[in-house]
């Protein structure tokens, strides 16, 4: 292993992984760029591991083995790569990388760019690689690059502008082996286990089986609500046979009620809009409370448009470049088109967010707070108070997610959403893992012509969702964002919205709808609705794992082997022997010559 010299390294023995601690050797400024912080040679991370020899022989088979890619934020790709396959960068619209790219080199030609933690899989065997960093004090963001030929590995940090101290820590790095989905997906859980940062999301859910859910406005509504369209969506989700009363308010589980982007005057300037709220957000804070729901809110605390205030009365408070024009944010057609956002090294900045996130808990009455376009806390920019990006968003994030009841001792829980995983987890357990759900399978343009990671569809979202699942009840309580049950407005089929229910539920922790209770009650609708509650009951209760068989096509499988299917993804019936018919708890598969030829964009499930 060579560590770069402005770092030393000592390895030890912890929940028998191997923990690679690195501190500064002396006192240490960083100056721009990403920092090196290691390189090690793959048999070199093999040894360490423990890896056992037949393993290491699959290991070396390039085509038999994957690299798992874990984008830097929400929206982008997470999931395992085959010898070729790239993630592409978007083109054309530049504004769309900003969303995506994290600090540091783009993925050059050659390697595997993973930020966080990546694995290496042949079969069953998995060699982990994590940057658990420190509970005690935040350490910079890593970033994992593999070769993909001789799978070495470089690490370096996302730590621009950063200072150490002398011996402080700068990473911990664990490393182990394991063999099979859940014994990789323990090993994961006991490296952050010393957060302990799922203890503050107990109030939704009963220990062990945490999902939440409940309704949230945007996959339908969009931008587009008012006052009376929140009002009829919350009088009708108890009043009728909807999802999320059949399977949450009526069992008195808890359930969430979020109000989502459209409620502000502008994203920047978080007041109610006077005309479509004319009563303001509180009162609907109450309304929800009173009927038994968790009343949620969506923000995007970090973003300015060029219509909010701070853009006129605050232009110093804006993020700029070196020549003092404020850095873009991203792209979004529904707003103003680019838009920009706050620099959060600001003291000022600082406490004007924290007041806002007063507003919205303790005066308004808000408990679930869904925090948007959290990459912006990283976009590179001339930070008035200069210092390490990293430092100023955990800061910031810590102090805004710091109320976990309100004073009324009711629980308050933060969904971290656009946000980069890393520098997110302590602060937001409950974390969006993946691209929009959408209500169509693909989009032509953003796919083919901009190709967009992230971009709002399907597909891109069961991948993610899928890609991520090991994350989910280890680093994150993945978030696989909404479902849908409705037939209006609708371009998803059947098959394609049992394939993204059921995904959610088996390999993810939350279910949230943005159908309109209000329009429920056609008959294909009822049905659909009554038969995915029928088959999260059946599925419910148990471990469910996830593996890449295929391109677009993976195995899933529950954790006492009773359980198995296959979710193909892809646009071809997939053929595959060994599946019984007759034990299916859901089927989308034909039989063809002793074999089942798996449906395109569907799932089936069989019960042994
Ligand atoms: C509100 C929405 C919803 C949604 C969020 C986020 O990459 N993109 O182009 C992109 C744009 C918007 C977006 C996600 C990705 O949606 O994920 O749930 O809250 O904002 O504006």
């Amino acid at each position: 292993m060579k560590v770069d010299p402005r770092f030393s390294a000592s390895i030890e023995d912890r929940d028998g992984q191997k923990s690679l601690r690195f501190s500064a050797s002396a006192e240490t400024a960083l100056g721009e760029g990403a920092a090196p912080l290691f390189e090690a040679g793959f048999s070199e991370l093999c040894e360490l591991a423990g890896t056992p020899s037949p393993a290491r022989e699959a290991f070396a088979d390039a085509r038999g083995r994957t690299i798992f890619s874990n984008g830097w934020q929400s929206w982008c790709f997470g999931g395992e790569l085959s010898a070729g396959e790239r993630i592409p960068r978007a083109r054309i619209v530049p504004n769309i990388n900003v969303y995506t790219d994290g600090p540091g080199p783009r993925e050059a030609r050659g390697e595997v760019l993973s930020r966080f933690l990546s694995f290496v899989r042949a079969g069953e065997g998995r060699l982990v690689v994590a940057s658990v960093g420190s509970p005690e004090r935040a350490t910079p963001p890593v970033s994992f690059r593999i070769d993909r030929e001789t799978l070495g590995l470089r690490a370096e940090l996302g730590a621009e502008g950063a200072r150490f101290a002398a011996g402080e820590l700068v990473a911990e790095i664990r490393c182990f082996y394991r063999e099979g989905y859940f014994e990789a997906k323990d090993a994961l859980r006991e490296a952050f286990g010393a957060y302990g940062h799922f203890d503050r999301l107990a109030f939704l859910g009963s220990s062990g089986s945490l999902v939440p859910g409940g309704y949230e406005s945007w996959y339908n509504h969009y931008t587009k609500i008012d006052d009376g369209i929140i009002a009829r969506d919350l009088e009708s989700i108890s009043s009728n046979d909807n999802l999320i009363n059949s399977y949450y308010l009526r069992r008195g589980k808890p359930t969430v009620f979020q109000i989502d982007d459209g409620w502000e005057r502008a994203v920047g300037r978080w007041e109610p809009d006077p005309v479509k709220f004319p009563r303001g957000m509180k009162a609907f804070a109450e309304e929800i409370e009173a009927k038994g729901m968790i009343p949620g809110i969506w923000i995007a605390p970090l973003l300015a448009t060029r219509g909010c205030a701070i853009f006129r009365e605050r232009p110093e408070w804006l993020l700029r470049d070196g020549l003092g024009r404020p850095v873009p944010a991203g792209l979004n057609p529904g707003w103003d088109g680019v838009f920009y956002c706050l620099d959060i090294s600001i003291p000022e900045v600082e406490d004007y967010l924290a007041g806002i996130f007063d507003t919205l808990v303790e005066d308004w009455g808000y408990r679930y707070l869904k925090l948007d376009f959290l990459y912006a806390g990283f976009i590179e920019g001339a930070r008035r108070e200069g210092g390490a990006a990293y430092r100023h968003y955990d800061r910031l994030m810590r102090r805004l997610t710091s109320r976990t009841r309100n004073s009324r001792g009711l629980g308050v829980a933060y969904l971290g959403c656009g946000a980069p995983l890393e520098p997110s987890f302590r602060h937001f357990p409950l974390m969006r893992i993946g691209a929009d759900t959408k209500e169509k399978w693909e989009d032509g343009l953003l796919k083919s012509v901009v190709r967009h990671q992230g971009r709002p569809a399907a597909y891109a979202n069961l991948t993610h969702t899928i890609g991520r699942s090991l994350l989910d009840g280890t680093v994150f309580v993945n978030d696989p964002d909404v479902v849908f049950c409705r037939t209006r407005r609708m371009g998803l089929s059947e098959a394609e919205k049992e394939l993204v229910a059921l995904v959610d539920l088996m390999l993810a922790s939350q279910i949230m709808f943005s159908d309109d209770p209000h329009d429920y009650g056609d008959p294909e609708e009822s049905a659909f609705t009554a038969r995915i509650v029928g088959l999260f009951d059946a599925l419910a209760g148990r471990r469910y794992g996830a593996q890449r068989i295929a391109r677009d096509v993976y195995s899933i499988f529950s954790e006492n082997g009773r359980v198995r299917g296959v979710a193909n993804l892809s646009g071809k019936p997939w053929k595959a022997a060994g599946y019984d018919r007759s034990a299916a708890l859901v089927l989308r598969a034909d039989a063809v010559e002793g074999a089942l030829a798996f449906r395109p964009r569907s799932i089936s499930l069989f019960e042994t």
